[in-house]
């Protein structure tokens, strides 16, 4: 324990860094609504575990809350260094064993700094507990012509409502976290804390940019047109970051997904020490390659072969293989 709170005091970088970390109060603190809830999930029926990992401290729960299908994520939280002193002075310590100069202790924190992220989808369809299974990936390389044939078709029927991006460009969720806003809209977006960041550290820094044009699907349809919206996105929202959590552009990984889960454009912003998932190079576009490449031939996107991965049961990948194409 200790020794991964060293690490990220190292990995932090600059001390302005360290500053910003600490600056980064737990919501009782900086004033944001933390709004006590109801537990919905006292009555909370586990019917699989999806996935889980001992390296990341998650665990994917498909179940039913009151009779609906619900996915619940839970995922136990980076400590930080700004807790570190009411951890040490605050918590009861048992000893597990001592030999020597070594022990081990079990520490019961104050509960307060023990906090579990949960994310609940409810209702979850079929296609939330696919999306959360453990499974194994195809890598599928995609023409143009394959593109109009299997994927758009598949995409314009299967994929995930985008009620959610509505509602936030909308202000009808989320606005209290809204970041930044550019309200033009051609080139315009909102900035905002992605669900997986608990903004409780710079550290794990994830946001996203949705942009108010609200016919751009993914890295497919984006054209030379796309440019002035996509070079606005790409400055402000670092400009943003910078200003907001102190984080410059050398410290940021900026990239779009292709396949993306929701098909409205949206750009994550990480910090670039954080291996996000998803952000590995099957999926992850970089958006200055993304800007480069429509410089250099404003129909890059719509005539390239581009590869991604899809999971074992995705319908998509069923699609390829009864066109002969895996
Ligand atoms: P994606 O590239 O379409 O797919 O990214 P992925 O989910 O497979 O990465 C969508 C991003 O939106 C993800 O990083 C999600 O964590 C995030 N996200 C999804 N939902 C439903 C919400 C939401 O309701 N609010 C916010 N703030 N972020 C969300």
């Amino acid at each position: 324990m200790a020794d991964s709170a060293a690490k990220r005091q190292t990995d932090s970088g600059p001390d302005d860094l360290n500053v910003e970390v600490k600056k980064l109060k737990p919501d009782h603190e900086n004033g944001r609504q933390e709004a006590e809830s109801e537990n919905i999930l006292s009555a909370f029926k586990t019917s699989a575990v999806l996935n889980d990992s001992a390296r990341e401290k998650t665990i994917f729960i498909h179940g039913k809350v009151t009779d609906q299908d619900a996915v619940v994520i839970l995922e136990k939280t980076p400590i930080r260094q700004d807790s570190l002193d009411e951890l040490f002075s605050g918590s009861s310590l048992k000893l597990e064993m001592r030999n020597d100069i070594y022990s081990t202790y079990r520490l019961q924190a104050p509960p307060h700094l023990n906090e579990i992220k949960t994310t609940v989808v409810c209702p979850a369809t079929e296609k939330h507990v696919k999306k959360y299974q453990r499974q194994e990936s195809f890598l599928v390389e995609e023409t143009a012509e394959d593109y109009q044939s299997i994927t758009l078709a598949y995409i314009q029927k299967q994929s995930f409502s985008m009620q959610w991006v509505y509602n936030i460009l909308e202000k009808k969720a989320e606005a209290d976290r809204i970041v930044y806003e550019d309200p033009d809209p051609q080139v315009g977006f909102v900035l905002l804390p992605d669900f997986k960041w608990d903004q409780k550290q710079v550290d794990d820094l994830y946001l996203l940019a949705i942009v108010h044009q609200r016919n751009i699907k993914s890295l497919r349809d984006l054209r030379s047109e796309h440019l002035p919206l996509l070079q606005n996105v790409f400055q402000k929202g670092k400009e943003q970051i910078l200003q907001r959590y102190k984080l410059p552009a050398s410290q940021l990984r900026v990239y779009l997904h292709y396949q993306p889960s929701y098909y409205h454009l949206h750009v994550h912003f990480t910090k670039l020490g954080y291996e996000a998932p998803g952000c590995g190079v099957e999926r992850a576009h970089l958006l200055t390659d993304v800007i480069q490449n429509l410089q250099s031939d404003p129909r890059y996107y719509e005539t390239r072969t581009l590869c991604f991965p899809l999971r074992a049961d995705d319908g998509l990948l069923g699609k390829f293989k009864e066109a002969g194409k895996l």
